[in-house]
């Protein structure tokens, strides 16, 4: 049966960390995979998250199944934190949410809707993107093509060339953008870029797929959430991913959602039986820890404070570490300008390292990063940053 099984290719990213799971070196580092990291390089575990689960455990509640669509109180937190609690969106009803395995769960349930509901539409992503939309949107049974977006002489956006890509799209073109810390550059667009940009998708009747993976990362819960409050105002539909991993550093709970605006409530009703379907036939209904977790902190005034302070203290590590390591290159002598690195946002950085400097940074240093130059900034910590400056001077001075 399986004696013509061809080996799959790994995960890019994925895939490092077993290369650096297998290092011996004691100083290796891994600047690989998205992931939050304490300055003592340690997955933190939220306060806020333990005392909701604490509280939980307590309780001892019964494991029924949750309703397909996962747990009203959830997906209402999840819809306040994208639109804003007074948002008008919401009170007109028209937004559905569903709980979904991660932001990956709730691309691919997106995704196999989408292909319901536009079977002859194209998908484009950003150049370059996270690796998986692609991957995901290909399974879902569409063609996906890119639209420009990353500048490597600016290292920013080249927004002329994004709205010139864009403007040639046909109707129904499917876009997927990333809200905020755009994954893997750090590239983000400015308001009035978002504000340009939810026109030209009003004017082309794009069906705009907003990827929110990092809320909270770039400068906060509210500012962080500008594109879907600008595409909210906009009168447009559109489809939104949420991931709480990192902003509740809840990687392996899987806690997702997706949220699609529809032009009104019982619009919104239809679509939602629908996206149910999709659900039903993936995976029935979601697992009920995770989702009852995030929405025992957001529901809770004292909690949803405690969380607020400690993605804060997330994020501020991050602006440290970015501007720390700036300041090692230039200590180091480095010629070439890095100034770039406190300009990005979230947790990635596009350094330009070529894929040769990349693999001697593995080879001579233990230093796993992708082979696109992308590092994490969140894996840096007061330790290992000398010797990671050290490594990439050495790398970049030839
Ligand atoms: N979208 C982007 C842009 C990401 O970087 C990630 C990272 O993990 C995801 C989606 C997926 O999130 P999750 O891990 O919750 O599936
Ligand atoms: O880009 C990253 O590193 C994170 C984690 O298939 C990740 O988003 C990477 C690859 C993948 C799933 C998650």
């Amino acid at each position: 049966l399986f004696a013509a099984v061809e080996m799959a290719p790994r995960d890019p990213i994925l895939g490092l960390n077993e290369a650096y799971n297998a290092d011996t070196r004691s100083n290796k580092v891994n600047l690989g995979v998205g992931v939050f990291f304490d300055d003592d390089g340690k997955i933190p575990l939220l306060r806020a998250v333990q005392a909701a689960e604490k509280a939980r455990l307590a309780a001892m509640p019964a494991r029924g199944y949750q309703p397909i669509e996962g747990l009203a109180a959830y997906n209402q937190a999840v819809q306040k934190l994208l639109f804003g609690a007074d948002s008008q969106l919401l009170a007109a009803g028209r937004v559905l949410t569903v709980e979904a395995l991660g932001g990956t769960g709730a691309l691919k349930v997106g995704a196999d809707y989408l292909k319901r509901l536009l079977p002859g539409s194209k998908v484009y992503i950003s150049d370059p993107s996270w690796e998986n939309h692609r991957a995901l949107f290909e399974a879902a049974g569409f063609p996906v093509e890119t639209y420009p977006y990353y500048d490597a002489a600016t290292r920013g956006v080249n927004f002329a060339a994004l709205k010139a890509g864009l403007g040639e799209l046909p109707a129904g073109a499917i876009i997927v953008l990333h809200a905020c810390c755009h994954n893997p550059t750090g590239a983000d667009l400015g308001v009035a870029q978002w504000r340009e940009l939810v026109d030209i998708c009003a004017a082309r009747r794009l069906v705009p797929f907003l990827d929110m993976a990092y809320q909270g990362f770039a400068d906060g819960v509210e500012a962080d959430a500008v594109a879907p409050r600008l595409f909210a105002d906009s009168g447009l539909s559109f489809f939104v991913s949420s991931s709480f991993s990192k902003s509740f550093s809840l990687y392996g709970e899987r806690v997702g959602a997706l949220s699609i605006v529809t032009a009104g409530k019982e619009e919104a009703a239809r679509v939602l039986s629908q996206v149910k379907r999709v659900i039903r036939t993936n995976y029935s209904n979601p697992p009920t820890h995770g989702g009852a977790v995030v929405a025992a902190v957001l529901n809770d005034p004292a909690l949803r404070q405690q969380w607020d302070e400690e993605l804060a203290g997330m994020r501020e590590r991050i602006r440290a570490m970015r501007s720390s390591l700036l300041a090692k290159l230039q200590e180091r002598g480095v010629q070439q300008d890095f100034s770039f690195i406190t300009q990005q946002r979230g947790m990635f950085s596009y350094t330009g390292l070529t894929a040769a400097q990349v693999e001697r940074l593995k080879d001579e240093f233990g230093i796993y990063a992708v082979s696109t130059g992308r590092i994490c900034l969140a894996a840096l910590n007061t330790r290992n940053i000398d010797y990671v400056a050290d490594a990439i001077a050495t790398v970049v001075k030839g």
